[in-house]
């Protein structure tokens, strides 16, 4: 999450290379609170999901979260 940028322009095309394996959390800066959250997993690794879990979120965006883990753990 410290590699991406704070907040990409609306409207515009952002690209990243992951280059280490793990899970990362992006999220749409008006509406994270919301739960509109994405999970990226680079290279099926969740040695670091448990620093993705105890990141402060709303109570939405973490029931969110929560599902993103089970669904990208099932899909491994
Ligand atoms: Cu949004």
């Amino acid at each position: 999450m410290e590699a991406l940028p704070e907040k990409s322009d609306l409207n515009v095309c952002h690209a990243i290379t992951f280059d280490l394996p793990g899970v990362y959390l992006y999220q749409c800066t008006p509406h994270g609170n919301m739960g509109m959250l994405g999970l990226i997993v680079v290279g099926n690794n969740f040695d670091n999901v448990g620093n993705i879990e105890e990141m402060e979120l709303s109570r939405v965006a973490k029931s969110v979260l929560q599902r993103l883990i089970r669904v990208a753990r099932s899909n491994k």
